[in-house]
């Protein structure tokens, strides 16, 4: 089901100065950032230099509006670490599988994550109190 983890999500309240900590202080190195309205978020993608092309990144994700679920985070719990993304080949099918363990899914198609992934949450009652990400990558060609 899961191939890797893709991704580990920090909401910060800035994300210019979040990315300044992250490289200044550990060296990490940003390889993509990107707007995504519907998601209401500006955020950012980090590797360590050592890391390959598809080793797990740290997303760095900055609130574009005060009703978005990164600006609810912040106002709840501060910033801090926010989801766990896990890679997966085929959304819809890890999407059945979930479901057919019981566990809830955010949304009932995926929607469009980083770099035109596509994306689906599981609820974080059903995860061990962890926001869990499936993500299927876009085609790299
Ligand atoms: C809320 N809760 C969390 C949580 N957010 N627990 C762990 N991790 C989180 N991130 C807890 C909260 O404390 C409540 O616990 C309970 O879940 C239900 O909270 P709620 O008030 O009903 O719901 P909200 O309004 O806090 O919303 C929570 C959810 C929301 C997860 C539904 O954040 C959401 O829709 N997230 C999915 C979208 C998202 O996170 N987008 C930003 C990243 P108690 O108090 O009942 O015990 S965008 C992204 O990742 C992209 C683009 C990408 O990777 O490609």
């Amino acid at each position: 089901l899961v191939t890797a983890v893709d991704h580990v999500g920090i909401a910060v309240p800035d994300l210019e100065a979040a990315i300044a900590f992250h490289r200044e202080t550990f060296g990490l190195e940003v390889t993509h950032s990107e707007v995504n309205e519907e998601q209401g978020v500006h955020e950012a993608m980090l590797r360590a230099p050592g890391d390959a092309t598809g080793a797990t990144q740290l997303q760095l994700l900055a609130p574009l509006r005060p009703d978005s679920a990164i600006a609810k985070f912040l106002d709840r719990s501060g910033p801090g670490l926010q989801q766990l993304a896990f890679r997966v080949t085929d959304v819809e099918a890890a999407m059945s599988a979930l479901r057919a363990k019981g566990l809830r899914l955010l949304y009932d198609e995926p929607r469009r994550g980083t770099a035109n992934s596509r994306i689906n949450f599981v609820h974080p009652k059903d995860a061990g109190g962890v926001l869990v990400e499936l993500v299927e990558p876009a085609e790299v060609h």
